[in-house]
């Protein structure tokens, strides 16, 4: 596929609730969307980074800087077979995952294109639908979020993710469990944690969550190993996981025993897919993780969480609606009245166009490389 022109696009598309996280408030979804021309065909990506490096190292700015001087520059009038070559491409360059999926992910869609085939198709999915859960950030008050627990219970998703961090953890499960009972419950520190805070995890062990997430910094393999045999509740490891090797470390150590995948986190669908391999070969189970998606990155998500591998746990992947009022594609991604999201294909005929008069709307800069 010979690379013509790519253009980025910086969009802000308000969220309809501020989300709430350990290490920030987001208010709007600010996101670089990536637009790659290829021999009259156009393949779009979206990039999973933040306006400031708080979840992992990147941030757009970073991700501005590699695709800028750096990577387009490497590709634009070359010939490029496809997302596996792009990858080996750019192997020299450390890190900068995000960045590099981006791009990835518009030559999966460049890829499907040309062949006619669904994404799905392309990466040897087998699901036809996939169970959704949702992610709800940290609220004023503790009533505020059970409106918001009952909300999405009512709306049947499939488990419920709270955010917690020190002086926000127990007190608030104990209060959910009280109010909701048994509900498949999980919740998420985004690393706010050390080893020191051993007792609250054994404590926490007594409310039966399904795992708990990243409870750690993303460096400490060592130490989610150590925390893991002290606690029964499964550690499910997200930030740590940011490449192939580090979940064969964490496999190796027995820092966890469930992952989330983000295929941007690691560089893209086809080294999540490697990834996903190697958890399956490891009877780890997996989930599709989220970072608050535009239309673009959401439904690259329902594609990647259509493999073998994402059975049993409900992903990060909500009906559009969750976070936007508006979004950029048509139709916005939604839910069955069995809160699963159907798996485009080339079966049944699900298909988005991306809504270039939203992206307008949204967009407060543009850059065109060619
Ligand atoms: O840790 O999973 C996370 C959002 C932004 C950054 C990190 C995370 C999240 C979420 C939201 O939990 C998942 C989603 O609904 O997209
Ligand atoms: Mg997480």
């Amino acid at each position: 596929m010979r690379i013509d022109r790519i253009d980025i696009i910086n969009v802000h598309n308000p969220f309809n609730h501020p989300f709430t996280t350990s290490f920030t408030s987001f208010v709007n979804r600010d996101a670089l969307l990536i637009k790659v021309y290829s021999e009259g065909l156009v393949g779009w990506g979206e990039c999973k980074a933040f306006y400031g490096p708080f979840y992992n190292p990147e941030d757009n700015g970073t991700v501005l800087h590699v695709l800028k001087n750096i990577i387009i520059p490497a590709i634009l009038h070359e010939d490029i077979a496809g997302p596996a070559e792009f990858i080996e491409k750019f192997k020299y360059i450390k890190g900068n995952r995000l960045a590099k999926a981006a791009i990835e992910n518009a030559l999966w869609d460049l890829l499907s294109q040309r062949s006619g085939k669904s994404i799905k198709t392309l990466l040897g999915g087998t699901q036809d639908e996939i169970k959704v859960g949702v992610s709800l950030g940290s609220e004023k008050t503790l009533d505020d979020l059970y409106r918001m627990i009952e909300k999405y219970l009512k709306l049947g998703y499939h488990r419920t993710k709270i955010k917690i961090h020190p002086g926000k953890d127990i007190e608030v499960i104990k209060g959910i469990r009280k109010e909701f009972g048994d509900i498949t419950l999980t919740v998420d520190a985004n690393s706010a944690y050390t080893l020191k805070d051993v007792e609250l995890f054994k404590a926490l062990d007594e409310y039966k969550l399904q795992y708990i997430e990243q409870p750690l910094g993303e460096c400490d393999l060592v130490d989610h190993a150590e925390l893991q045999s002290q606690i029964t509740t499964p550690i499910c490891l997200d930030e740590s996981i940011d490449s192939y090797e580090a979940c064969e470390a964490a496999i190796k150590l027995k820092a966890c025993r469930v992952v989330n995948i983000k295929s941007s986190r690691v560089g893209g669908m086809y080294e999540g897919k490697r990834i996903h391999d190697l958890c399956v070969a490891h009877n780890i189970p997996l989930w599709c993780g989220g970072m608050t998606e535009l239309g673009i990155g959401r439904v690259q998500n329902v594609s990647f969480a259509s493999l073998p591998g994402f059975t049993e746990l409900a992903h990060d992947v909500a009906a559009a609606n969750r976070y936007f009022e508006k979004d950029i594609t048509i139709p916005m991604v939604d839910i069955t009245d069995r809160c699963t999201i159907i798996v485009p294909d080339e079966t049944n005929g699900i298909k988005y166009t991306i809504d270039e008069n939203a992206i307008d709307a949204m967009a407060v800069a543009h850059w065109i490389m060619k």
